[in-house]
């Protein structure tokens, strides 16, 4: 036996699977493919300095702090720029928007507009850098709205059922790059010794029920009474449900919902006393994900109604999010409700 690595019997990059993907678009301009090949080569940038971050002092903070109120870690800075730079010029977006610019990106006028809009999270879960956690770009493609020129706010502000494409980018043990335009979900692992992003994960599956909730305890003071019963609910011996669920928190949104697509169960992050809307961005976070889970055969709402139906009022705003199995989103919505109790 061949002590060599097998090869493996489908060795297909991601940009060969971005354009199989367009083949299967009738009327696809390739647009796509130079869209999430962009976002490929940024996220390869940054995964270079985040693999190095520990090495040259590029850790610690800036003292600009973003739209939301988090401290900006210069990686983020580094992550925001070079995400912009290598999309900018390309032709197919009318504008961006970042979860660390308050306002929108807009194409330099020396470059042509086209018929799309990026918004992105550059480096979600940035406050684990120093720890060596995780982390993670978040991403969501929107068709433009207005006809033609520099994009507008109302090219940015669809609701999450208007994304033509969403994915995320993993920098942890290995680096993944994970995207959806509406055939199912498909991830990627970065061979470093060629570059190239390799087929790992075909057509993602989330399983229909799971036995895991990932939250952040420390809020439960802080909950209401409904959803105090629901995590007491999922603590309480019942073999036949599946409970006690195991507990999993990493803190690092990308990494909680990938773990949680992989193998089911929920992840949630609930508005309380203090945040009514929670933590977490609709615009950057929650409807890419919750386009993602969806097309895995997940579910997402915000604990009311369905994450991608929610109308936008304004970039940066806040929204509960609950996502993940398809059975364990429904029953958290019935505590939620007070249908159970
Ligand atoms: P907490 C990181 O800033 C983030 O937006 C998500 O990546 C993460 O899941 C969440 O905040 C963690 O928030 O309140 O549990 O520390």
């Amino acid at each position: 036996m061949s002590s060599r690595t097998p090869f493996p019997d489908k060795l297909i990059t991601l940009e060969r699977h971005i354009i199989e993907g367009e083949h299967s678009h009738p009327g696809a301009t390739g647009e796509f493919s130079g869209l999430l090949h962009g976002i490929s080569l940024a996220a390869k940038l940054v995964w270079r300095e985040v693999t190095k971050a520990g090495l040259v002092n590029i850790l610690g903070k800036t003292d600009r702090m973003n739209i939301s109120g988090d401290v900006i870690k210069k990686l983020d800075e580094f992550a925001d720029v070079t995400i912009y730079k290598a999309m900018d010029h390309l032709g197919h977006l009318c504008v961006m928007a970042s979860e660390e610019n308050e306002d929108l990106l807009h194409i330099p006028e020396h470059y042509p507009n086209g018929k799309y809009a990026l918004l992105f999270d550059p480096l979600d879960g940035s406050g684990n850098i120093d720890a060596n956690v995780t982390i993670g770009t978040i991403f969501s493609i929107y068709r433009r709205v207005t006809a033609s020129g520099p994009g507008k706010m109302e090219d940015v502000l669809q609701p999450g059922h208007r994304q033509v494409a969403a994915g995320y980018v993993l920098y942890g043990s290995s680096m993944m790059f994970v995207y959806s335009t509406g055939h199912g979900v498909h991830g990627f692992t970065l061979d470093p010794s060629v570059g190239e992003f390799l087929l790992s994960h075909e057509n993602i599956r989330i399983p229909r029920k799971g036995t895991i909730y990932s939250t952040n305890e420390g809020n439960t003071g802080r909950w209401v009474p409904e959803m105090q019963r629901y995590v007491s609910y999922l603590k309480k011996e019942d073999p036949e449900t599946g409970r006690p669920y195991s507990a999993r928190y990493i803190g690092s949104l990308v990494a909680d919902v990938h773990r949680t697509m992989l193998y089911g169960g929920i992840y949630f992050y609930a508005g309380d006393t203090k945040n009514p809307n929670g933590k977490l961005r609709l615009m950057y976070e929650n409807n890419p994900l919750a386009y993602l889970v969806e097309e895995a055969g997940g579910a997402s709402t915000n604990g009311r109604i369905r994450t991608l139906d929610i109308q936008p009022s304004s970039l940066h705003e806040r929204s509960p999010l609950f996502i993940g199995s398809v059975d364990d989103v429904s029953i958290a919505q019935e505590f939620l409700s007070g249908k159970r109790v």
